[in-house]
């Protein structure tokens, strides 16, 4: 019987568990359970519903030990910067609002009131994005200094799935860093910057990097599943995951880790933190083994995943991608990072209203539509390989798009051509997979990070598009 280890990845717009396990030198996997995931209004609110989500991880266990294949370990990754509060009782504090809700506006100057944004950025290295729980958590002390009061534990969103299994309240490095409050210097939180910004010292656990044990399910959690089972800490942070699944092991290519968002940078061994960095808005994130993920986060799939909603769904998105390329000669151009796609009530309309605004054509047809968000997209993308090869003094070869978004064929067309760089797309689990490939490191079936890439390039399909 083979030694499984399951990945339970959750994005922005779905959630699955993927088993994990070797077989004649390469990576199989298979997934086994997957469901939706999406913000929903609460009042006036956008939240996630944690206690949905946390019966699908249940589901998904159960899964497991239905078809007869018991892991030896498992971990959860998911989207970065959200967190919840929690009192005395493990209780949490208000709604779980998460990072598209508008509750941040203005939160910035808040922040800025304390310390400019130079100086956030040269102590912590991560790129201003409204949404960073430094900016939420300045909403929670304004609007809510109640909940700050009875808080006696922060965890992100990994950290309170792993919480709810085990009853260990842990905080991974990779997702921590998202918030931008810990240091790239000294890999643990700034309490100097905390105390400055007013926050609560004590919400904040020591950090524990991936590959550590947290521990066994609860006996609640066992007795539901019917089975135990040993909670590894992976890069929680799911781009952390992707790009230890990235198949390559020099360095001259950019990745791009392509799902509800486009993270598109370089791994480096230290952090940049100058003016220069600052001003492009390139981010240091904390990666698996003190790697830092030099890149910047672009609207991504966001944009396409909105439109098809606003149909219903109506079609696939090979489908959207073949009427994109219908239309591929409309003109209009929207920056792909313009804070009004963040969450727009309507996104259809607002793309049509961006081209208007800014006197170009207006997209009517949805291979109009299409077409407009993925050139841009790709537009978006040769400008900040550009800026990458302008800071770091060189150039890189190759593109390597991992993650769901690499099989957008067309658009992976138009990243070669943009860029004028080779595209390798695949393997589009790649966040699943990094979850796992953290797991089997721990568990030594991998002795190297460079071992693992070497097994991922050989066991998943690559694809290749020239510029
Ligand atoms: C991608 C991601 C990204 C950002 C965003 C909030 O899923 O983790 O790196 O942090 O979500």
């Amino acid at each position: 019987m083979a030694t499984y280890y399951l990945a339970v990845d959750i994005g922005a717009s779905s959630g699955r568990h993927i088993l994990g396990h070797m077989e004649n030198g390469k990576m199989i996997l298979e997934e086994v359970y997957r469901f939706e995931n999406g913000m929903v209004k609460k009042g006036d609110e956008l939240c996630w519903e944690f206690d949905r989500l946390f019966k699908e991880v249940i589901n998904g266990l159960k899964k497991c030990k239905e078809i007869g294949k018991i892991p030896v370990s498992m971990g959860v990754d998911t989207w970065g910067v959200d967190f919840v509060l929690l009192d005395k009782d493990g209780n949490v504090l208000g709604n779980t609002v998460g990072y598209r809700d508008s509750r941040t506006e203005g939160m910035d100057q808040e922040v800025y009131k304390v310390i400019s944004q130079e100086e956030l950025y040269e102590r912590t290295g991560i790129q201003k994005a409204i949404y960073n729980t430094i900016y939420q958590l300045m909403s929670v002390k304004t609007k809510h200094p109640e909940y700050l009061e009875q808080a006696e534990t922060l965890l992100h969103v990994p950290d309170y799935f792993h919480y709810l299994l085990t009853g260990v309240k842990s905080c991974e490095y990779t997702e921590a860093t998202t918030s931008q409050l810990v240091s790239p210097v000294t890999k643990d939180w700034d309490f100097e910057l905390i105390d400055k910004l007013g926050y609560p010292r004590k919400i904040f656990q020591k950090l524990i990097m991936p590959g550590t044990s947290i521990g066994h399910f609860s006996e609640a959690v066992k007795n539901e599943v019917g089975f135990d089972l040993e909670v590894v800490a992976p890069a929680t942070h799911d781009t952390g995951s992707a790009v230890l699944a990235v198949p390559a092991n020099d360095d001259d290519f950019i990745y791009i880790s392509s799902g509800t968002w486009s993270l598109m940078g370089l791994e480096r061994e230290t952090a940049d933190c100058s003016k220069e960095s600052c001003a492009l808005n390139l981010t240091n994130e904390g990666g698996y083994a003190g790697r830092f993920r030099y890149l910047k986060n672009i609207m991504g799939l966001w944009m396409i995943q909105s439109v098809r909603h606003e149909i219903n769904d109506k079609y696939g998105f090979a489908e959207i991608c073949a009427m994109a390329e219908d239309a591929k000669d409309f003109p209009s151009r929207v920056d792909a990072n313009d804070e009004c796609f963040l969450a727009p009530a309507n996104m259809t309309e607002e793309v049509k209203d961006y081209c208007r605004r800014t006197g170009q054509k207006v997209p009517e047809t949805l291979g109009e539509i299409a077409t407009v968000i993925y050139t841009s997209l790709a537009e978006c993308y040769a400008k900040t390989a550009k800026e990458l090869e302008e800071i770091t003094g060189r150039t890189y070869s190759r593109i390597h798009v991992v993650g769901g978004g690499s099989n957008a064929g067309y658009l992976n067309e138009l990243t070669a051509k943009a860029t004028g760089k080779e595209v390798h797309a695949g393997p589009g689990e790649a966040t699943a997979i990094g979850n796992i490939t953290a797991q089997m490191l721990k568990a030594e079936e991998f002795k190297s990070i460079e071992e693992a890439r070497t097994v991922i390039h050989e066991s998943f399909n690559i694809k290749i598009y020239n510029a």
